[in-house]
């Protein structure tokens, strides 16, 4: 049953980082390792889709990982 908690637990912190994510991470998104996560590679993720344009405050279309940690 500890095992349980413990990962539930780290389960509620890594989802609370970003309200987006199932439980898909910043470098899980983004898939070819440029450092940012573009529209393409956001729509894997549908709840990512939803605020991406709110969590890209310089409009420039992709999120870096400040925008997506925010
Ligand atoms: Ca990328
Ligand atoms: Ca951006």
């Amino acid at each position: 049953m500890n095992v349980l908690k413990t990962l539930f637990a780290s389960m509620v912190i890594m989802s609370s980082a970003a309200a987006v994510a199932e439980t898909a991470t910043f470098a899980d998104l983004d898939a070819d390792k440029d450092g940012v996560i573009s529209k393409i590679e956001a729509s894997a993720s549908e709840s990512l889709m939803k605020v991406f344009n709110e969590l890209d405050s310089n409009q420039d279309g992709e999120l870096s990982e400040d925008e997506f940690n925010k």
